[in-house]
């Protein structure tokens, strides 16, 4: 796998400043999840560390990425393309900085909508995203961080319905994936 401070400062210079501290926080608290869970803390970094690579190219061009390497673009991410930038960002973590771990791969892959059925890295990834120090806004967001620690997938239910009920609230276009998690994880799935 890739060197950390090697893929480090190439998100310095890839992400602005603001989508860098983030990541920062994404990839400490990955680390910090990992530490209290028992998952890979290297895996952990790693993955926190370039979840959101593909987060500051233009829709154009998380576009073009996919139809020049055939990675499939559904009707949610074709009316949201910021969408892409997880499923982008997994095939740039192979392709441009030397991820070979499927796990960390799908890490990446899934941080946005989630899956059923999620590998521990995969959980803590998502939850981190969620959680890290320097997001500000969301209910309950101080008790979900508690939660987190505790009860991971408790946690998650938390998180996923927040995401949800925001989503429609806003009518925003669900992907099915973001629905088909919360169902998996609300009904006893883990
Ligand atoms: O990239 P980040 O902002 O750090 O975090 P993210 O990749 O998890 O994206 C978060 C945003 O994605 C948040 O505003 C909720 C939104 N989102 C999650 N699932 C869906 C979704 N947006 C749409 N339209 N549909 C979804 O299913
Ligand atoms: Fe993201
Ligand atoms: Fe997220
Ligand atoms: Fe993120």
């Amino acid at each position: 796998e890739p060197d950390l401070k090697k893929i480090r400062k190439a998100m310095e210079k890839e992400l602005d400043p603001k989508r860098y501290e983030h990541t920062l926080g994404v990839a400490y608290t990955a680390a910090s999840l990992a530490m209290c869970y028992g998952a890979d803390l290297n895996s952990a970094l790693i993955a926190g560390m370039l979840h959101d690579c593909a987060k500051c190219l233009s829709n154009e061009k998380k576009i073009s990425i996919c139809k020049k390497h055939d990675l499939p673009i559904n009707p949610a991410e074709e009316k949201n393309p910021f969408l892409l930038h997880a499923k982008v960002g997994s095939y740039l973590a192979s392709k441009k900085y030397g991820v070979t771990d499927p796990d960390i791969l799908n890490a990446i892959l899934n941080h946005t909508t989630g899956r059923p059925d999620m590998s521990l890295l995969e959980k803590i990834v998502w939850l981190s995203d969620y959680i890290e120090p320097g997001r500000k806004q969301a209910p309950n967001l101080p008790e979900i961080r508690r939660i987190a620690f505790e009860d991971l997938d408790k946690a998650l239910i938390m998180a996923l319905e927040n995401t949800l009920s925001y989503l429609k609230g806003g009518n925003m276009e669900i992907d099915s994936m973001t629905q088909k998690t919360y169902d998996f994880y609300k009904n006893g799935g883990n």
